[in-house]
């Protein structure tokens, strides 16, 4: 008898020490998602089981709030994610590519795009119709209060291409991109067709009442296009602004073929539904071709995937943390592979620094083997969102979207930093 429970005590400690000592350590160092093809940088997982995490903002250094696409405003704070939302959005409307999308702020007030029947304010005629909305709120350190309601926007036909992304420039302006939920008006490049509707557009907008910036590239052809920094965007679910020069990039992506990274100046029309990818690509389309508000101009995009992978985020790595080979670096993401990008921007900043690779310096990637000079990691499952955190280091979402959005808070840092890392890479 006494070998039994002594035998049965020795289970019931292994177990403890299983739990106890090796969890931990797995929780450390274990099971993060994805690789990293640059030995100097490790992930770390943060946070699992995160639901539908679409955008994050960094409020400072201890506190970053996320969204749920269904309606949440959560909060991590000082790694944890805190048990209750600090706002929950009723009458959110988040089928497809709909929902709580985008999350910025510039230290004062934090702003929300998000899709919905119901509105956050009185007094909003639109109530009713399902829209995608920006507010702005003021936060408090626990929640969000004060909702002001900045720019009421489409959300029909389309239930996918909303856009959502949002950030404050350098400039203090608002920037929010709004996708073409399938429109074929004039902001899609048919001549004929329906005027200037908020689709397909990047907006620059004053940040405390919506109303056009000034100095915007399109205030002379009427109130809407007023608000105007870009048009011709079939979708994008990512912008960022160069640290540098200031320049805003965003990523757009394609139906089948070709995912773009653009250098959006003001005016700048990016071509759909006439031209996706290289005009040079599309078969008998030329800039005349396209719909010349006045001020207006068409560029190519300065990288193309030649088949969509369905691109997302883009982010400027503002920060010497991976050292000076990354500093103001270009990463991207995609949701279909889960792959990280990682490009150099060229001398002057004006694009990507491909001209020593033969088979991209037609700036366009025509196969995963070419692709493969710029991908950093792969395994991600998804990605929405990439940001520099106050630390200097990377954040990344990852959004499955196979698995009804399941998601991770992940953080790429240096190995250097990392504990056990090394180790476990063996
Ligand atoms: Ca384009
Ligand atoms: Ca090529
Ligand atoms: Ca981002």
């Amino acid at each position: 008898m006494s070998d039994v429970l002594w035998t049965l005590g020795l289970m019931l400690f292994a177990a403890l020490a299983f739990t106890f000592i090796l969890l931990p350590l797995n929780l450390n160092v274990g099971f993060a998602q994805g690789q990293l093809n640059d030995p100097s940088l490790t992930i770390q997982t943060m946070i699992d089981g995160l639901v539908s995490p679409t955008s994050l903002a960094f409020i400072n250094d201890n506190n970053i709030l996320f969204l749920e696409k269904e309606g949440n405003v959560r909060l991590i704070s000082n790694s944890a994610l805190q048990s209750e939302p600090v706002l929950q959005i009723e009458q959110v409307e988040s089928n497809n590519e709909r929902g709580l999308l985008g999350i910025a702020y510039d230290g004062d007030r934090v702003y929300l795009f998000v899709t919905e029947s119901g509105a956050q304010v009185e007094g909003v005629s639109t109530v009713g119709e399902v829209r995608n909305r920006v507010y702005s709120y003021a936060w408090d350190g626990s929640s969000l209060t004060d909702p002001q309601l900045l720019l009421d926007l489409p959300a029909t036909p389309g239930t996918n291409h909303q856009g959502g992304k949002l950030k404050v420039g350098p400039d203090n302006q608002l920037y929010v991109v709004v996708g073409e939920m399938q429109r074929e008006g004039q902001l899609q490049n048919f001549m004929n067709g329906p005027p200037p509707d908020d689709t397909g557009v990047i907006l620059r907008v004053n940040p405390d009442d919506g109303s056009a910036s000034t100095n915007n590239p399109f205030v002379d052809s009427g109130e809407e296009a007023g608000r105007y920094y870009a048009y011709g965007i079939r979708n994008s679910y990512g912008f960022d602004f160069d640290p540098v020069t200031g320049k805003l990039w965003d990523a757009e992506n394609g139906e089948d073929v070709f995912d773009e990274i653009n250098i959006v100046e003001p005016g700048f029309n990016s071509g759909w539904k006439s031209v996706m990818g290289p005009i040079g690509t599309n078969a008998g389309v030329t800039e005349s071709d396209l719909v010349n508000i006045s001020g207006s101009h068409y560029a190519d995009p300065v990288f193309s995937w030649a088949e969509s992978r369905g691109l997302t985020d883009i982010e400027f790595l503002n920060s010497t943390a991976f050292g000076s080979k990354y500093e103001n670096g270009i990463f991207a993401g995609d949701i279909t592979s889960g792959t990280l990008y990682y490009f150099q921007p060229n001398a002057d900043r004006t694009g990507m620094g491909l001209e020593s690779d033969p088979l991209l310096i037609d700036k366009v990637a025509d196969s995963d083997d070419e692709l493969s000079a710029v991908t950093l990691g792969t395994g991600f499952t998804g990605i929405s969102e990439i940001e520099t955190g106050f630390d200097g280091n990377l954040y990344i979402l990852t959004y499955d979207r196979e698995n009804e959005g399941q998601g991770s808070l992940l953080k790429i840092i240096p190995s250097s930093f990392s504990e056990g890392g090394s180790s476990s890479q063996e």
